[in-house]
């Protein structure tokens, strides 16, 4: 039974406001922490201030307390009586969220990666690595990361260790060549190639280091309501130069996986982007941002092949875990991500594991060491695993 529950503002990577929840049990006590994008998409759940949080914290405490850490389902469905608004305004998505978590991990011992009930063998996620960055989060690109993805790894120990190894070279190559400019929020390299000589530049070290290229395009930061503005090419493209421009690129550079390369209300374009490049996995963030009813709006236009699920745009997680059934469902590639904004919490691993991701979006340094080092613990745990089969 839930004894107790507690809030506290703690610190993200950008050194910001975060929420971390905390329940006692008759076990012992659950934490979890809600991370913060940047770059976020205009259909995402709402956050409120701390101030806000402190002032209707009584009566959500109220209604936690007493409540079975096991039956982590009716808990979520209990948040959501409690705030019915379908996009968490009255309480805020990280109370919704980190509540939800806190309880999840009580119910499994702190071992989230069981959420969905013992399977046979587990498929471990491969991680996505950003290694050059731009858009939002700082660099001078427009597109706002440039992906790795270690696709012949073994196991997680390998994966991230390919991961640092290109996420190091690519460094080190960058200062000798004296292109480095720093490194942005994400951690990821800012240089001062433009958008096309940085793919050029990466796709070299990626081969030598046989991993797939992938792109966060963030289209929506550099679209102006009529034209995607490339401040560094000074050029602008209309949204039918957009699409040429990204499926040449994604053919010319082989890229794997190709994230928001439209803004976040073209349905259609992205429909022909995914049928252009049939093959390669055009995904959307801002596009759905987690959400039931955009991903339905998605699948019914075959918008893309693949989605974001990042559960702070969203939900608790009974509503983030019924998106991802009805994207499975389809055949549809759930990718989980970490924020621009995060904390040293663990749980994505977890929830990778549970949801059975194929990838998992992490930095490769800060915040995100923790999910590294948490899939590489759970993969010494399990005895029956294997990397997951990539699509
Ligand atoms: C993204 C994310 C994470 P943010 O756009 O995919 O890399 O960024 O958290 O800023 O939305
Ligand atoms: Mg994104």
């Amino acid at each position: 039974m839930i004894k107790d529950l507690r809030v506290y503002s703690v610190y993200n990577s950008k050194g910001k406001h975060a929420l971390r929840v905390k329940i006692q049990t008759g076990s012992g006590f659950y934490t979890a922490s809600i991370p913060s994008g940047t770059s976020k998409g205009k259909n995402e759940a709402k956050d409120i201030p701390m101030k806000n949080v402190i002032e209707i914290f009584p009566k959500v405490r109220g209604n936690i307390i007493g409540l079975d850490e096991s039956d982590w389902i009716t808990a979520d469905e209990i948040i959501e009586q409690i705030d019915p608004s379908k996009d968490y305004r009255n309480i805020g998505i990280s109370l919704a969220l980190g509540i939800s978590l806190a309880i999840a991990k009580a119910s499994t011992n702190n071992e989230l990666w069981r959420l969905r009930g013992a399977k046979t063998t587990y498929r471990f996620p491969f991680p996505l690595g950003n290694v050059i960055g731009g858009g939002e989060h700082g660099g001078k690109t427009a597109w706002q990361e440039f992906l790795i993805l270690p696709h012949k790894a073994k196991n997680p120990i390998e994966a991230t260790s390919i991961n640092y190894e290109v996420w190091n070279i690519v460094g080190e190559e960058l200062k000798k060549r004296k292109l480095l400019l720093g490194r942005n929020i994400e951690n990821a390299w800012s240089s001062s190639l433009d958008d096309l000589k940085t793919l050029d530049f990466l796709s070299a070290i990626a081969e030598d280091f046989n991993v797939k290229l992938g792109i966060d395009f963030a289209a929506s930061s550099f679209w102006n309501g009529k034209t995607y503005v490339y401040k560094g090419l000074k050029k602008e493209l209309t949204p039918e130069k957009q699409i040429d421009a990204v499926e040449h690129v994604a053919n010319v550079y082989d890229l794997y996986f190709l994230e928001d390369p439209l803004h976040e209300e073209d349905f259609e374009g992205f429909a022909e982007l995914n049928r252009r490049l049939h093959g390669r996995l055009i995904v959307g963030d801002d596009l759905y941002c987690t959400n039931t009813e955009r991903v339905a709006r998605g699948i019914l236009s075959k918008s893309t092949n693949s989605a974001i699920i990042k559960p702070n745009q969203f939900g608790t997680l009974f509503q983030v875990s019924k998106v991802i059934r009805a994207m499975k469902k389809v055949g549809m590639v759930p990718v989980v991500s970490h924020r621009s904004g995060e904390t040293e919490d663990d749980w994505l691993s977890d929830l990778a594991l549970a949801w059975g991701a194929p990838m998992i979006k992490i930095g490769n340094l800060g915040p995100d060491i923790p999910k590294h080092n948490r899939l590489i613990e759970i993969w010494h745990d399990i005895h029956e695993k294997q990397m997951a089969s990539l699509p």
